[in-house]
């Protein structure tokens, strides 16, 4: 198996930290999705990362994708509840659903502000108000949600954790200025706690 990813990207990171928590291997390959020499368009016609290519050249997308199918390769760090608990496997679910959409918005605001494409004159403070709206009231959901248990659903790690930490590691990585940690202790808990796993280490995100 082949991952085509980024070192920012929190959906990435998400594979990668599944990946490494479920102790299997696969090789990383970075692409540039923003520059004209990326290659992930022949894999993923969203020109979106990440990719998984699998042995056979078949690709699979997007990470939600991803993370459920590599979950069922082997038993090793479970972190989606089977088929038969359904609701238990609909809670983990929504949780990184909520975590994603965190993410969602926060990329746009950040891309109204940083994408080359767009002049200074064509950025909206309103767009990026309504988006970071978003990621504030999605925060105060994760916050209110965890209260104070040691992972998002309970006693266990799950994706929930997986997805909430990388959003959290996200926000802090390029938008600072949410400065969500005062607001949120049980989140600056969570995402501390995390930050100590070889898993959460190995994938901070980093420019280079
Ligand atoms: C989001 C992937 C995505 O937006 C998933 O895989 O979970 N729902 C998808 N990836 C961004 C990079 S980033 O912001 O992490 C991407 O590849 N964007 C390129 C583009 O052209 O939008």
């Amino acid at each position: 198996m082949k991952l085509i990813g980024s070192l920012t990207s929190p959906y990435v990171r998400k594979v990668r930290v599944v990946l490494a928590e479920k102790k299997l291997d696969c090789r990383f390959e970075l692409d540039n999705v923003w520059s004209p020499e990326t290659t992930v368009g022949a894999s993923n016609p969203l020109g979106k990362v990440p990719c998984l290519v699998l042995d056979g050249g078949d690709a699979m997308f997007d990470s939600r994708v991803i993370v459920e199918y590599l979950d069922t390769l082997s038993p090793v760090g479970r972190l989606i509840p089977p088929q038969g608990q359904g609701r238990e496997r609909a809670e983990v679910k929504t949780w990184e659903a909520l975590a994603d959409g965190v993410l969602d918005a926060g990329v746009l605001a950040w891309l109204e502000a940083n994408w080359p494409g767009r002049a200074p004159g064509e950025r909206s403070q309103a767009w990026t108000d309504r988006q970071l709206a978003k990621v504030r009231a999605g925060l105060r959901a994760m916050d209110q949600g965890l209260g104070d248990k040691p992972f998002c659903t309970g006693v266990y790690l799950s994706l929930a954790d997986v997805a909430a930490g990388c959003a959290l590691g996200w926000l802090a990585f390029r938008l600072p200025e949410v400065a969500w940690r005062e607001e949120h202790p049980n989140l600056a808990r969570l995402l501390d706690k995390l930050g100590q796993r070889p898993s959460f280490i190995e994938t901070a995100p980093r420019l280079s």
